[in-house]
């Protein structure tokens, strides 16, 4: 079976990616036909040599579209771990003119199954299938919509390429974004359910099981299901969705382990995190929370507190 699989990524980029695809490639059927698009944000022949050698652990065909920066001037950028990049994605009709069905993935994602299911699933009525983004419950609010409606995670998408052409998508979202800067939170993916919301089919959790998942903080709000429970027991694509990522900080991250299974048959396996080690991230978290707090267990207020507020402040700092 043909899968088309599109993904973004700039030099800086390059080892996820490499690793997310590894991933792809080791759990892969016999029967999958794999292709890769890559949207080219400047990534070194180098790094695309490595990227070829990837061959060595499957057989697969990849393709580098280069990118003008100079069609996103007009998207506005909030928030400080996003790039211009994000937008690239609302282009891929017209990157890939060839194809009238796309999975698009991020390249902080680590899959752990054949996507030949995930692909097969029938979009035809819908311009984009996804998963439901469990985080932001406030932030839907302000968007003025439904506290209950499908949020999606625009990290995954399955797009029907042939339904964007008809409709004009790609314009629609562009005019979104840029009538709409003072709204959006988080950018691009604002945008994709804003424009897209009525024609966007909910798929099964763990086709991409997002770190949020894990937080307890999160969980009193999450739709109690059996199948949520069953994907983040077993994720077929598992996204470190936050700032936190499992190449910088590991320890702290759920299933950070995932991503140095893969890193290891890339070329780039001896960049291992720089603090995968436990001991040395709890002294340095603990050193940071007393510099800001000295009197932290001398104060009333600390106490007073409920139990998972005083950790929450504790481990604020972990990631600084
Ligand atoms: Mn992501």
């Amino acid at each position: 079976m043909e899968i088309n699989i599109c993904l973004s990524s700039d030099d800086n980029y390059a080892q996820h990616l490499g690793v997310t695809i590894a991933s792809i490639l080791k759990n892969a059927k016999k029967q999958d036909e794999l292709f890769f698009y890559i949207l080219d944000g400047g990534i070194k022949e180098e790094n695309k040599q490595n990227l070829l050698s990837l061959q060595k652990i499957r057989k697969f065909d990849i393709k580098f579209i280069e990118i003008n920066e100079d069609d996103f001037k007009n998207c506005p950028l909030v928030g400080n771990h996003i790039t211009i990049a994000t937008y690239y994605r609302f282009l891929i009709p017209t990157f890939l003119p060839d194809l009238d069905k796309v999975l698009y993935l991020d390249c902080d994602m680590i899959i752990e199954d054949s996507l030949s299911k995930l692909y097969a699933e029938d979009i035809s009525d819908y311009w984009i299938g996804g998963v439901e983004d469990l985080g932001y419950y406030y932030h839907r609010r302000e968007l003025k919509r439904e506290t209950e409606s499908f949020y999606i995670n625009a990290g995954m998408i399955l797009m029907n390429l042939k339904k964007w052409r008809e409709d004009n998508i790609e314009e629609k979202l562009f005019n979104f974004a840029e009538e709409n800067k003072e709204i959006l939170i988080h950018q691009d993916q604002d945008v994709i359910n804003m424009v897209l919301n009525q024609k966007s089919k909910p798929l099964d959790y763990k086709w991409n099981v997002q770190d949020s998942f894990y937080r307890k903080t999160d969980r009193n709000r999450h739709p109690n299901t059996k199948l949520l429970e069953k994907a983040k027991k077993r994720p077929s694509i598992m996204h470190y969705t936050g700032p936190t990522k499992p190449w910088a900080e590991y320890i702290w991250l759920p299933m950070a382990y995932l991503y140095l299974r893969y890193l290891k048959y890339t070329p780039w396996k001896d960049n291992l995190p720089t603090d995968n080690d436990v001991l040395s991230a709890c002294i340095k978290s603990l050193f940071i929370y007393l510099l800001h707090h000295p009197f932290f267990l001398l104060s009333k207020n600390f106490w007073s507190q409920s139990r998972s507020e005083r950790k929450r402040k504790l481990f604020k700092y972990i990631s600084v």
